[in-house]
Formats: C-alpha cells, structure tokens, sequence
C-alpha cells in the first residue's frame, strides 16, 4: 500500500518495483514492506540476540543495561548469543545440506536411468571424478556420476570419524591442516547439524568460545556439504554454465505470452519447466497466446539463466510485485525464500500457484510432487496450468513495468578460465594475477545474498559496488545480489564503460575481446546461484594455488549487503573460515554478546585469516572494503 508520501524510496531504489507498489497501494494489496512497518518496533532483545526459548521455563530475556544478567539456568548473554547464532547457522546449512542431497539424488536416479535427465555435464563429471580419486578409463559417463552419486551420498551417510571426503578432495591441503588443527573439520554433515542442535540445547554446551568454534565448523558443513557438492552435482546434471545474455526486471514478463515464474532454488524443477514450456508452446499459441516465457525469481531464477538464458524478473523483495503485475499466469516454487503471503496476493489475480515439494506446501496452491521419476509429467501438468489460467486473466488488472537491463549470466570458473586462456592459452590465470600485481585489477569482491524488508531494495549493494568498480575492483555476484546488479546494467557490457574504473575496463575489454565476446566483459561477473557460492571459493582456490598463498593472502573480501535468509549466515561463515574478510550490511542479532561480537569481528581472524566486518553504510562499507584490499596489497608487497 502507498506510503502516503507518493514515494517508495524507503521501499526500493528499483523504479518497476516502486511502479507496483504504487499498483497495490491502489489495488489495496498488501506487501511484505506493509508487513515490516506492522512490526514495527521490532523486539530489542530480539535483535540483540538476547533472548533465549531453548527450553520451556524460558523465555529468557538478558537486559543489557542491568539486571538480569542471566536466564533461569544461568546461560549468560554471551552463551545465549553464541547458541542462537549456532541454531541459524545450523539451519542455513541444513538448507543448503538437503538442498544438495536432492540433487544427489536426483543425479543417481538419472545415473541409474531412473529419471529423465539428460547428464549433461561431461566435463564436470571428469573434474569431480578426478578430484575425488575415481577412475574414469573406460567407462561410461552415467557409470561415472552413478559413482560420483554414491560418493556423495556416503558424506552424508558416513559413520566414520574421518572428514569429509567431498571437502578434502577440494581444499588445498594448507587449508585443511588449518582448520584440522582448530578442530572444525565436520564428518557428515547430518551429523553435524544433529550434534549442532545437541549441543545448543539447555545444560550442554555452557562455552561461548566452543559454540563459535562449532559455528565455523557448521560455516564447513555448509561449504562442503551444501555448496560444493551441489554445485559439482548441479553441474553434471545440466552442465556447467558459459556466458548468455539475457535481459532482467519486471519488464522481461510479456503481455501476450503465457507467464510462469520459476522461484526457489531447485534446478532438478525449474530446467524441467524450461524444457516442457518448449515443447508445449503449441498449445499455448491454440490458447490464444504468442507462446511461453519463463522468467525467474531468487536462485532458481539464477539457476536457469546461468544454464539456459532465461531472464530474471526480480529478487527476493520482488516475488509479490511480480504477482501484481497481473501478467504471471503461474509461479511454481520449490524450497526455500518463497513467502507465505504468495497465494494471497495471487487470489486477487488469476495465477496459480504450484508447489512441488513435500516440504514446501502453501495451504491454498496446487500441489504437484516434482519426484524425479515422474519429473515430466508433473512438469507438463505445471505448463498446462500456466497456459488454462492465462485464458482467465484480466486485461484491467495488467500492467507490466517497461523496466528491463541487459543481463549476463554463466560465469563458471570454467568459462572465467576459458575466456582468460583466450588471452594467454599455456596459463590462463597469469594474465589475471599479472594485472592483480600491476594494480590494473585492484582487488577482488564477491558480492552474494539475499534483499531484506530492513533495508531498502537493492541499495546498499548498488551503491557499495558502483564505489567498488571505480576503484578497479573486479566484482563477482551470486544470488539475489547479482539480479540486484542485473536490474541496473551491472552486468552488461556497457556496464563496464559506465561503472568500471579505467583501468579495470582496460582488462575487462582486453579479456572480452579475446574471448570474442566483441566488447568488454560485464563489470560484474554472474557466478549463479546461492549454492554456486561454490564457485566463488573454487576461483578463490585456484588463484591462491597459482600464487603460492593462502586464501587469507589474497587482495579480496566478500559481502552480503542486504542479507535476509540463515543460509547467507552460514555462507558468510564458510567464507570467514577460508580466511576472507566478509562484510554484512544488516546488524546480525550478536550485538548482546559482547565476547562473541568481539570474536567475530576481530579475534576470530588470529584463528582463519578472515573475520566479519559489520557496515549498513554502502559507502564506509566500499571504503573498509578498499581499505583490508589495500592491508592485504601492501603484505604482498604489491
Ligand atoms: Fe532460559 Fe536457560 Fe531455558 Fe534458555 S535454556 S530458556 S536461558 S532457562
Ligand atoms: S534466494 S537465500 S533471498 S540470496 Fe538464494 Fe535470494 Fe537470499 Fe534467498
């Protein structure tokens, strides 16, 4: 609803996000930012993280000015903070765990022939395969991801003491001595998660500092066991992804043609969308319609545009504005980032919302199981839905905003790698570090997560990052950050002559050309979705190999600026254990500890080489930023 001054700028920096607003202030439909100022003011002790329910003669609540010191059990607000920042990240990992398992899964059925996939990552299956110590010389592709699957599936199932094998097949052997020696190497990454939920419980764990060395742990379990493996199984699933165009915002749905949103994450549903919406455009031009766009929401969105070049219609913040286009004839969501509110605003228009998972379910959306024996089935079912309901829709309730960016997506470390061996073939990443060295590239920020209601959309990464890029640093994105940059030509070509700073578009030119791209790379590369993370620490590997250091050596940060969801909690963590200064541009709820806040924002980098670094500022965040680049520069000698 309006804001009663006109404006959405609190709301959103995006112009067709604040154009639906405006919709639904007149429409009369209620959107997550109404919902935000309803629970306004929030809980202070809440958002100190100071409050603890974790047995039932709570809740316990700490007053940071005085008394009571402690909960009925004598958990103080240090322990009360470390255990309930344990719990998120438990959860954030336990996304990203079942999220991969899934894709195991789904990987073994293909494999076993199960399932109508298509294995269409050859070249991946050889890397993991090699990677992981299992011989490919004369057998097949499937007999190769079948074993592959089976590895993957025994991380999780292991009962052993040993770590994981995943992990150790993909660290380098410094980094896994590290953290051997802390003690965070996880088994599986059930295991952990359990033991994580044990150990936070009443009358277990009473040590702040043993529940923070256990957040780092569970920060792994989420790299290895999350990240990592989905993105290795992902790609041998659908193939590893190499530059596309697309386009992204609001203005990519179309008038004419049939509508469906992928949302969530899962590429085993939203390619099988993809796929089906290609085979049925007939029937959807016999309903009356030019054909069928798929456009994306959140990862899934990133998933299908990195592999296939479907646009983006909008982040996490966007989902119900997409809705109040009246243009989205379904939206078929899978897990996680999906809001409950959804099936409200669709019921005042004509879309279908469809779950497809048995643990993703909205009272009031069609449910169709996405198994994946039965994946085209339900993936045809979920097409002729969008196109029966397109034949409902309301000509007076449609209004698309014209806004849209050229976008570039599929930036794997694979297709980084192939486009600088275009430069130099022997060596592909000397004439990256070379201009690294020589200061043309200044230094390196991955820049990942979520929206979040606190904060206005997509601000604070738009404004760190522009300060970022004038500086010469190379910007990699993922998640619902990189469609942020997406909305506003970040990733685009012309992107790096309006925002790159001159030397670093000298590289990206130099690069773009020889990869006969006919322009500049994009400023800001598309690295996928939020489990393509992944790549991110891959890249961040292989540069460190090349140059003999370690992670925590490298000119480089991470940030989330705008992090809403527990998985950005347990990313962010992962990445700190690697040894990266990673920024966060929301206040996570640490502040009432005062020995945890302190451990993570400085003690904690004695132990990895990384520590959180909190700024809501984009500016002083651009600036801290440069700043630890510039330390990490001059330790070089560079
Ligand atoms: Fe209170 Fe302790 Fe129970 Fe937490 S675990 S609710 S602090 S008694
Ligand atoms: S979807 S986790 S809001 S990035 Fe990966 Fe976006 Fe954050 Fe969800």
């Amino acid at each position: 609803m309006s804001d009663n001054k006109g404006c959405f700028c609190r709301q959103t920096i995006d112009p067709a996000a604040a154009e639906m607003l405006e919709k639904a202030g007149r429409e009369k439909i209620e959107t997550t930012w109404d919902r935000y100022e309803r629970q306004q003011p929030q809980c202070g002790f809440g958002d100190l993280g100071i409050c603890c329910r974790n047995c039932l003669q709570g809740p316990c609540r700490i007053n940071p000015f005085g008394e009571p010191k402690e909960g009925i059990c004598g958990a103080d607000a240090d322990l009360i903070v470390a255990r309930n920042l344990l719990r998120t990240i438990a959860g954030g990992a336990s996304s990203h765990a079942d999220h991969s398992y899934s894709a195991i899964k789904c990987l073994k059925a293909a494999a076993e022939g199960s399932a109508p996939y298509s294995i269409a990552g050859a070249d991946k299956i050889k890397s993991v395969a090699a990677k992981l110590g299992i011989g490919t010389e004369g057998k097949a592709d499937s007999d190769v991801a079948l074993e592959i699957a089976i590895a993957a599936l025994e991380d999780y199932g292991s009962y052993s003491d040993e770590p994981m094998r995943w992990l150790k097949a993909t660290v380098s052997p410094g980094l896994y001595e590290r953290w051997e020696k802390l003690g965070i190497l996880p088994k599986s990454p059930d295991r952990e998660i359990r033991t994580a939920m044990h150990q936070t419980s009443m009358g277990v764990d009473g040590s702040p500092v043993n529940l923070l060395l256990s957040c780092l742990k569970l920060g792994l379990v989420d790299g290895y066991g999350g990240l990592q493996i989905g993105t290795d199984i992902q790609d041998i699933l659908f193939g590893i992804p190499s530059p596309v165009k697309s386009e992204a915002n609001l203005g990519v749905l179309s008038e004419d043609k049939v509508n469906i949103i992928v949302h969530g994450h899962m590429p085993e549903v939203s390619e099988k969308v993809v796929e089906w919406a290609g085979k049925l455009e007939d029937e959807a031009k016999a309903a009356g319609a030019a054909g069928i766009n798929i456009a994306g929401i959140c990862c899934s969105g990133n998933e299908v545009l990195m592999r296939q070049g479907v646009p983006l219609a909008g982040n996490y913040l966007s989902q119900e504005l997409a809705i109040i286009t009246g243009a989205v004839d379904a939206m078929v969501v899978d897990v996680q980032c999906f809001m409950p509110s959804i099936t409200k605003v669709a019921s005042c228009y004509h879309t279908k919302v469809v779950t497809t998972s048995p643990i993703g379910q909205l009272p009031d959306a069609e449910y169709i199981p996405f198994e994946p024996e039965g994946v085209d089935e339900s993936a045809q079912k979920v097409v002729r839905l969008a196109i029966e309901a397109y034949k409902g829709r309301d000509a007076a309730k449609l209004q698309i905003p014209k806004h849209k960016s050229e976008a570039w997506g599929g930036f794997s470390v694979e297709s980084i790698v192939g486009a600088l061996a275009a430069v130099d073939p022997e060596n592909p990443l000397k004439p990256l570090v070379d201009n690294i060295v020589a200061g043309n590239v200044y230094g390196a920020v991955g820049v990942v997560g979520c929206n979040n209601a606190k904060v206005t959309q997509d601000r604070t990464a738009v404004e760190m990052v522009k300060d970022l890029l004038a500086h010469n640093v190379l910007v990699v994105a993922t998640g619902c950050t990189a469609h942020a940059l997406a909305k506003y030509g970040f990733l685009s070509p012309d992107g790096a002559k309006k925002y790159a700073g001159e030397k670093l578009l000298a590289v990206l030119t130099a690069v773009g050309e020889a990869a006969g791209l006919g322009g500049p790379l994009p400023p800001v590369l598309h690295m996928g979705s939020c489990v393509d993370n992944s790549r991110i620490g891959d890249l961040l590997g292989a540069l460190a190999g090349y140059l003999g250091v370690d992670i925590k050596d490298l000119p480089v940060a991470a940030s989330a600026p705008e992090l809403q969801h527990e998985k950005a909690v347990s990313i962010g963590t992962w990445a700190v254990a690697m040894g990266v200064l990673t920024h966060v541009g929301v206040i996570p709820p640490v502040l009432g500890g005062p020995l945890v806040a302190k451990v993570l924002t400085s003690d904690i980098e004695g132990m990895t080489g990384g520590k959180f670094y909190v700024e809501t500022d984009p500016h002083e965040a651009a600036t801290g930023i440069l700043a630890h680049i510039e330390s990490k520069r001059k330790a070089l000698g560079i």
